[in-house]
C-alpha cells in the first residue's frame, strides 16, 4: 500500500542480555566498521545496568532489559509520531518487547514474527531463562507482569494479528501456549511444501490489518546463509526467499515498523550474515 512513501528513522540497540551467548552485543559496531553509509546515521540507545534481582527465577537480567525495552519503546514511539517508520537493528530478540510497545501505543499492529522459534516462553515455560525466548508471549500478555507492562499497562497486540513465519523448533511446554494462544504459526517446511507464494497468500488473507510490524530474527534463515547467530536451527530460508516476502508484505501492507536481529559477528562466516543484514537494511530503508 504505497499512499505516501515513509521517512526511515534507524536505531541499534546493543542488548545481549536476552541471549546467553556472547557476540551480539558486537553487531552493530561490525555493521558501522564495515558499511559506514547504510548504518551511519543510526541512533544508538546504550543499555544502563540495573541492579539486578537474583532471587527472581528464570529471567535473566530482567532488569536491565526492563529498563532498556522502556526507553526503546519511548524512543520509538516518538518516531512514529513524527511519522517515521523506525526501523531497530539488535541486538537480541528481547528489544522487540520495547519497538512493538512503542508502535503499539500509537497504531493498531499486526506482527508477523520471522524466526526459526517461537519466542513465546514464559517464566514457567522456559529451559533457558532467556528472555529473548519470551518476547512474543510478553506483548499478548503473558508471562512476567512488569515485563508485560512495559512502556504502558495491558497487551500491546492480539493473538489473532500475529503470525509466526518460518518456525523450526519450539520447546514443548511453549508449543501448548502457542497452541493455547490462537497465534497463527507458519512452519517452515510448510513453506518449503506448499511454496511460499500459496503461504503468503494466505498469511495476507489471514491478517486482516492494514498497519504491519516486521519483527525478523536472522536465525530464521538457513545458517548455511547466515551462520552468525547464537542459535541455529538446521533448514530455513535462503535470502532470496526473505527478500522476497519483504516485497511482498510491503506491497500489501503499511509497514510501520521492523525489527532485525540476533545477528552474532562471532559466528559469522566469510562476512556471510553481515552481507545479508546490510542488504536487509537498505531494502527497508529504500523498499521499491
Ligand atoms: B530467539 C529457546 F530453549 N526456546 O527459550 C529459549 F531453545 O530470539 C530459544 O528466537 C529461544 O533467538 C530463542 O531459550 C530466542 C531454547
Ligand atoms: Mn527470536
Ligand atoms: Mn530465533
Ligand atoms: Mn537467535
Amino acid at each position: 500500500i504505497y499512499t505516501e512513501k515513509m521517512k526511515n528513522q534507524l536505531f541499534g540497540v546493543p542488548m545481549n542480555l536476552g541471549a546467553n551467548k556472547t557476540g551480539i552485543e558486537f553487531g552493530l559496531e561490525a555493521l558501522w566498521d564495515n558499511y559506514p553509509d547504510v548504518f551511519d546515521e543510526m541512533e544508538v540507545i546504550e543499555i544502563e545496568r540495573q541492579k539486578e534481582d537474583f532471587s527472581v527465577q528464570n529471567l535473566r537480567y530482567k532488569n536491565t532489559i526492563l529498563d532498556t525495552c522502556e526507553r526503546v519503546a519511548h524512543t520509538v514511539n516518538l518516531a512514529v509520531k513524527d511519522g517515521y517508520r523506525p526501523i531497530t537493528i539488535g541486538g537480541d530478540h528481547s528489544i522487540a518487547i520495547g519497538t512493538i510497545a512503542g508502535v503499539a501505543k500509537e497504531k493498531n499492529i499486526g506482527v508477523i514474527w520471522m524466526d526459526a522459534h517461537g519466542d513465546m516462553n514464559t517464566q514457567e515455560s522456559t529451559l533457558t531463562g532467556n528472555i529473548h525466548g519470551m518476547p512474543l508471549a510478553l506483548l499478548q500478555g503473558l508471562g512476567d507482569k512488569d515485563l508485560c507492562n512495559c512502556f504502558y499497562d495491558g497487551p500491546k497486540i492480539k493473538s489473532e494479528n500475529i503470525v509466526l513465519f518460518g518456525v523450526r523448533d519450539l520447546d514443548e511446554q511453549e508449543r501448548e501456549i502457542i497452541n493455547k494462544s490462537g497465534v497463527k504459526v507458519v512452519f517452515y517446511d510448510e513453506i518449503a511444501q506448499r511454496g511460499i507464494d500459496v503461504v503468503l497468500d494466505e498469511v495476507r488473507e489471514y491478517l486482516d490489518v492494514d498497519n504491519l510490524h516486521i519483527s525478523f530474527d536472522i536465525d530464521v534463515l538457513n545458517p548455511e546463509y547466515a551462520p552468525g547467530v547464537s542459535l541455529p536451527v538446521r533448514g530455513g530460508f535462503a535470502p532470496d526467499d526473505i527478500f522476497h516476502s519483504f516485497k511482498y508484505l510491503f506491497k500489501n501492507y503499511t509497514i510501520t515498523s521492523v525489527d532485525i536481529v540476533e545477528f552474532n559477528p562471532i559466528y559469522d562466516k566469510n562476512s556471510k550474515t553481515m552481507e545479508f543484514v546490510k542488504e536487509l537494511t537498505e531494502y527497508v530503508k529504500n523498499p521499491d
